[in-house]
Order: structure tokens, then C-alpha cells, then sequence
């Protein structure tokens, strides 16, 4: 079928596609394509995190060593605590206008830690556009897209639940495929991926893999503190002022297993804060006690609606997030609704009510993840 540039990417709200069967020869496939290819797009979804980042800023490295001619592309600029990265100016924020013609001569594209193609913004619009390869890295359950359920949105995929990061898949490849060691900007560019998924190896995803992927790093040169210190001990004043709202706001519903907070754009404004500065809110939350499941609810422009959702582990909420028309882990989830955030939490909270009540009926372990 034919797509224009303006056809919107709809995410639909029910369907995702299968896990990667044959890992092994999905990656013999793409690194036989990566090694084809003179020109290769890397890109990450809209406001990158550290994985997405992570992944791109190794995975450049080693392309560039293979000699190629490669770019990385985002939608949106680097968050300033991930900049430490990147000295070389690696990262560019795409400019159709300047940038379109270069893709579009592509002969693959990789894209990270997407789990929802619309993530991609402008870049995959022009991707589809320009009809170019694209292969995806990544460890989200996959959203299909309206009107493009029969067409393969990637020629290559590599994807797999149970990794801790993208950066872990990453790492792995690179274990397997690449000849040289990691440098040193690699393993931290991979380790900052790793940390950052894994809340410093605290969530559920915290598995074997993680820690053998972390020792691996360290014996390539990363010092922990380092990385540390660069991610999480810089917060802004805003947003020590915008937990003081948050912390002021809080409620609680569900017997006290449920703990929301809305962050309106006057919280915001009041706090001198922008929507970045609530990065790890929602992850707060889930920390108080008796808490099973967080909900952030941050007003966006035009009364849309930002959901984050976090579970302890005994409930999965992604199934939530989805309802919403998001997605997610089973533990960490969203959505993005054109909805005020008061008419949200009024859909939100029942569902999470029920979800609650299911472990009244349990003894308290005795619940798988999802
Ligand atoms: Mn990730």
C-alpha cells in the first residue's frame, strides 16, 4: 500500500507481535546486512533514555570502525544528563529538511528500544517513506500499526522480552560479531544503558545476564561511580522543587495500594520545571509502603494527558497501559492520552481498583509477574 507523508502512524491497541523464534540467525541476518550496507541510519524514540541512547552511541562506534557511513538521528534532542556520552557530537536531531535526501539513500536503518514504531516520529515516517531497510533492536512487546498489520515493519528483528536493556542485545552482538574489543566510551556508553533500565540493577529485570553484561564492562574500563555520578547526582533545583509538589499532592486510593499524583502545568510552572524534570516521579512513588501500583499523571499542551505506570512486581499493568492505547513492561508502563488528566484518573483508577482486589484473594507470593 501507499503511505504519504501526512498519513498519521496509529498504533492499534490490542496486538503485538511475537518474540524473535531463532535469535542466533536473526543476528547472522542482520550482520550479514550490516556488513552488505555503505550507508546505515541509527535512531531511538522520541525523548531518549539512557538505553536507547546507550544502544545508539555503541552500536555507532562499531560501525564507524567497520568503515561505514553512518548517522544517528533522533526525533528529539539528547536529555542534558545523558551528554557526557556523546563529547564528539554524535547525536543529531533530524531535520527533514537537510537530513531527508541522506536517508533516504540509506541501505539499512537500526532503530533501538523503540517498542511502538510512532515513536519514531518524523524519522519513521520518512522511513517508510523512502522505503528503507530498517531492522529493530529491542526488548518492548511491539505495537502493530492500523493499516499496516499485513506489512512487515521491519526487515530484521531482533527482539527479546527478558533482556534487562536493548544495550544488553547490543553487547551480545557485539560479543559474537565484532573482532576488536570494546573501547572504553562502548562498554560506557552500554553500561549507562544497562544502569538506567535496570534502576541500577534493583527492578525485576534484573537477571544473571545483567550482572555478567556489567563484570564484562568493567573489565573493559568503566568506572560504576563515573557513570553514577553523571546520571543521577545531578538533579536540577526544579525538580527537587517539583517533588516537593509531588510528595504535597500524593494520594492514595485502593486501601492504600494505589499511590496517583497529578503534576498539572501550573505544578510544573509553579516549580519552574518542565515535563523532562519528572523523570523517576512514577518510579518514587512505587517506593512507599503498602504501594502496588504508582500512576503520574503530568498535564501535557492542550490538556493531553502523560500516564506512567508502576507495579511492585505482584501486579502486571501493561495490560492497563494498553487499554489507554500504550504499552510497556509488565511492571513499567504508559500511555499518552488526549484526555484531561481529570477524566483520566476517573478510567484509571477502577481498573487499578479491581486489579488490587485480586490479591485479597491470594496469599501474598504466591503471584507470578504476569
Ligand atoms: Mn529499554
Amino acid at each position: 500500500m501507499t503511505r504519504t507523508s501526512n498519513d498519521p502512524i496509529i498504533a492499534t491497541r490490542d496486538h503485538v507481535v511475537g518474540e524473535t523464534a531463532d535469535m542466533e540467525a536473526a543476528w547472522q541476518e542482520l550482520d550479514q546486512a550490516i556488513r552488505a550496507a555503505n550507508r546505515i541510519l541509527l535512531s531511538t524514540h522520541e525523548n531518549p533514555d539512557g538505553d536507547g541512547i546507550g544502544s545508539q552511541l555503541a552500536f555507532y562506534e562499531h560501525l564507524e570502525s567497520l568503515g561505514k557511513e553512518c548517522r544517528i538521528l533522533n526525533y528529539t534532542e539528547v536529555p542534558t544528563i545523558y551528554e557526557f556520552l556523546d563529547p564528539n557530537g554524535w547525536i543529531e536531531v533530524y531535520d527533514p529538511e537537510r537530513d531527508e535526501l541522506w536517508l533516504a539513500a540509506c541501505d539499512l536503518a537500526i532503530v533501538f528500544d523503540l517498542g511502538n514504531f510512532r515513536r519514531l516520529e518524523t524519522v519513521g515516517r520518512d522511513l517508510i517513506r523512502h522505503n528503507v531497510a530498517t531492522a529493530a533492536i529491542d526488548h518492548h512487546p511491539q505495537d502493530s500499526f492500523e493499516g499496516l498489520e499485513n506489512e512487515p515493519l521491519y526487515r530484521y528483528l531482533i527482539l527479546d522480552y527478558s533482556a534487562p536493556s536493548t544495550g544488553t542485545l547490543v553487547w551480545q552482538y557485539l560479543q559474537t560479531y565484532r573482532s576488536e574489543p570494546l573501547t572504553n566510551t562502548m562498554a560506557e556508553a552500554l553500561y549507562t544503558a544497562l544502569v538506567t533500565d535496570t534502576g541500577s540493577f534493583k527492578y525485576d529485570n534484573t537477571d544473571e545476564r545483567a550482572h555478567l553484561m556489567a563484570i564484562d564492562l568493567l573489565k573493559a574500563g568503566v568506572k560504576p561511580y563515573n557513570i553514577h555520578r553523571q546520571v543521577y547526582e545531578q538533579r536540577e533545583h526544579s525538580q527537587v522543587n517539583l517533588l516537593g509538589v509531588l510528595t504535597n499532592n500524593l494520594q492514595y486510593s485502593g486501601d492504600g495500594r494505589i499511590g496517583w499524583c497529578a503534576l498539572t502545568q501550573d505544578m510544573l510552572a509553579g516549580a519552574g520545571a518542565t515535563r523532562k524534570d519528572v523523570d523517576g516521579f512514577s518510579d518514587f512513588i512505587r517506593t512507599i509502603k503498602g504501594v502496588e501500583v504508582a500512576v503520574l499523571l503530568t498535564e501535557a499542551d492542550g490538556g493531553k494527558t502523560k500516564v506512567n505506570l508502576r507495579s511492585k512486581g505482584n501486579l502486571a499493568i501493561n495490560d492497563v497501559a494498553q487499554k489507554l492505547g500504550g504499552g510497556g513492561h509488565p511492571f513499567a508502563s504508559g500511555a499518552f492520552i488526549e484526555q484531561p488528566w481529570g477524566e483520566v484518573i476517573e478510567i484509571l483508577l477502577p481498573l487499578l481498583e479491581e486489579k488490587v482486589k485480586t490479591l485479597d484473594n491470594v496469599e501474598e507470593g504466591s503471584i507470578g509477574g504476569s
